[in-house]
């Protein structure tokens, strides 16, 4: 018989071979029982009636929660029970959740159900997270963190089985999950550097709201390339990650309806821009906002700040990067 390696042998050879403590591995633990959780319900919840909208009663006439409410629900269970998370941010969450805020060592920011839009069609949606360290040799500095000062991001695409972490210089690693429900193989991803397989991502429906600038960029590369969208960015990114090219959500400035431009972009900061944005770079990739700014590079004035996000291969988002800050 042949095995696979797993991901606890895999995470546990890289602290070691880093001389770091188990307290990292226990956190992730408790992230991938919560996604696997989160999975569990999203396959089976439209059976139980759990999938539906909130304040609503299912066939049994009991109350039913949204899948998002659910998520997060699992994730502050298992955050919770680790007993390594001081605060947590989250999509779901208004406030920033107090955790352990004694004992703990880290800070997580996290999306538990990205792109719910697609959960009524049985379609892929994300669980994002990007992982902080409490400052150990000092008084705490504050909890919200520039994407630079991450030590892990990872992504679960769920309900396909697929797991991305990227470890802070160490690389950027695929898992997928296999009949025990471990999530097994460990494949380094590296963006490719071949143009052959690269693809563009966005909203085609925004285009005429984008700066003309970026319409222009547009006009000038989309015969060059392929044109993937599904929604949900967990899942065009993944595509990005192995194909190549570049997931946009551009601000949106020039919309028929004033009222719905979004100049600071539709995109979180903390835990969906950034956690890309850190596994990209990881993967030999960059990521921008609509100033050409380093999205690690942007320290948040609030949990839940908005961003535009151009992530991708190198080449690419050094061309559109360039047009920004012009
Ligand atoms: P959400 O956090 O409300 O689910 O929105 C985030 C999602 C991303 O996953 C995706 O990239 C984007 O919104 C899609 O937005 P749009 O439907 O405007 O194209
Ligand atoms: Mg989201």
């Amino acid at each position: 018989m042949r095995f696979e390696q797993t991901f606890m042998n895999f995470i546990l050879q890289h602290q070691e071979r880093h001389n770091r403590t188990y307290h990292f591995v226990i956190l992730l633990d408790a992230i991938i029982s919560a996604a696997k959780h989160i999975q569990h319900y999203y396959l089976t919840g439209a059976l139980k009636g759990n999938v539906g909208l909130a304040g609503g009663v299912n066939v049994q006439g009991e109350d039913v929660m949204r899948i998002d409410q659910i998520a997060q629900e699992i994730t502050i269970h298992y955050l919770g029970s680790c007993g390594r998370v001081i605060h947590a941010v989250s999509e779901e969450t208004k406030e920033i959740i107090p955790i352990n805020t004694e004992g703990g060592r880290y800070f997580v920011y996290f999306d538990p159900l990205d792109g719910s839009s697609n959960v009524s069609h049985g379609l892929p949606v994300g669980f994002l997270f990007g992982i902080a360290k409490r400052n150990l040799d000092g008084p705490e500095d504050g909890h919200l963190r520039a994407g630079k000062d991450y030590r892990a991001a990872g992504m679960f695409v769920i309900p396909t089985g697929t797991f991305t972490l990227a470890l802070l210089d160490s690389g950027t690693w695929r898992f997928h999950i296999d009949e025990t429900m471990n999530f097994v193989k460990p494949i380094q991803v590296m963006l490719p550097e071949h143009t052959r397989s690269w693809e563009l991502s966005f909203n085609e429906a925004n285009r005429c709201a984008f700066a003309e600038r970026v319409q222009a960029w547009i006009a000038e590369k989309e015969r060059k390339y392929t044109f993937r969208y599904l929604g949900a960015l967990a899942g065009d990114f993944h595509r990005i990650l192995s194909n190549g090219g570049l997931f946009m959500y551009p601000a949106i400035v020039n919309h028929a309806n004033p009222e719905k431009n979004r100049p600071k972009g539709k995109l979180r900061l903390m835990y969906e821009a950034a956690v890309v944005a850190f596994i990209c770079r990881e993967a030999g990739g960059d990521a921008v906002d609509e100033a050409g700014t380093p999205i690690l590079e942007i320290q948040p004035e609030e949990p839940h700040q908005r961003t535009a996000l151009y992530v991708g291969s190198k080449p690419l988002v050094d061309d559109i990067a360039q047009i920004l800050r012009g």
